[in-house]
């Protein structure tokens, strides 16, 4: 590992998802603890910064909030084809969303195979009208890989895992889990470290 302590490692996560399953809720109880029974609607992307120590060692993680299924098209592989992690988000309550998340993942994968993954069912708290569980959850993760020869391989390092970013429940451990995934993966970047407060954006992660 690089001890020189003016440089820092760089991690960059994206949430993808269909539009209301709670990608900004998700950043936003991250970031600050904070819930919004009304969450203005995000258009576009945007992101944010947080220090988090994995290993040891501060790591600069810059998480983009992009906004939902109607976006999601070519143009927004720019956010997504150089992140280290992408969190696909769904809603529990909401089996569409399911199907949704499983296409993103294809399409991730295509164009960046080297990405950690998260698979994320937000607002467990709504737990009378769940109506996705985590075993048809893995299956369809699974069979989404069956074409692909590292299927094992990939299916063993996908994190899956319910959220409430409502309550907090799991919202630290899914974005910290899979910043470490990311570091461990190896596919982070080092850069000598700005001063606080300010950042400039850099072309390219790997
Ligand atoms: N009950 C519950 N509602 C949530 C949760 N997360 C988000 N919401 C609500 O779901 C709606 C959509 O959330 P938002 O974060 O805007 O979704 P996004 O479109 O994926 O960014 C908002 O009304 C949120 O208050 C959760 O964990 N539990
Ligand atoms: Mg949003």
């Amino acid at each position: 590992m690089d001890l020189n302590s003016k440089t820092q490692l760089q991690l960059k996560i994206v949430l993808l998802g269909n539009a209301n399953v709670g990608k900004t809720s998700l950043i936003l109880n991250f970031m600050s603890g904070r819930f919004l029974e009304q969450q203005p609607n995000s258009s576009g992307a945007s992101y944010s910064f947080k220090l988090m120590a994995i290993k040891n060692e501060q790591v600069k993680v810059q998480i983009w909030d992009t906004a939902g299924q109607e976006r999601f098209s070519g143009f927004t592989s720019l956010y997504y084809r150089d992140a280290n992690g992408c969190m696909v988000v769904y809603d529990v309550t909401d089996p569409s969303s399911l199907q949704k998340s499983v296409e993103i993942f294809k399409t991730v994968l295509q164009v960046n195979p080297r990405a950690s993954f998260a698979v994320i069912g937000n607002k467990a708290d709504l737990q009378y009208e769940l109506s996705v569980n985590q075993t048809d959850v893995k299956a369809a993760f699974y069979q989404a890989l069956q074409d692909n020869i590292d299927r094992e391989k990939i299916f063993k390092r996908i994190q899956f895992l319910e959220t409430s970013a409502k309550l907090g429940t799991n919202v630290t451990q899914a974005f910290e889990h899979l910043a470490e995934q990311s570091v461990e993966a190896g596919s982070v970047h080092r850069e000598k470290q700005q001063d606080e407060g300010c950042f400039k954006k850099k072309k390219g992660g790997k």
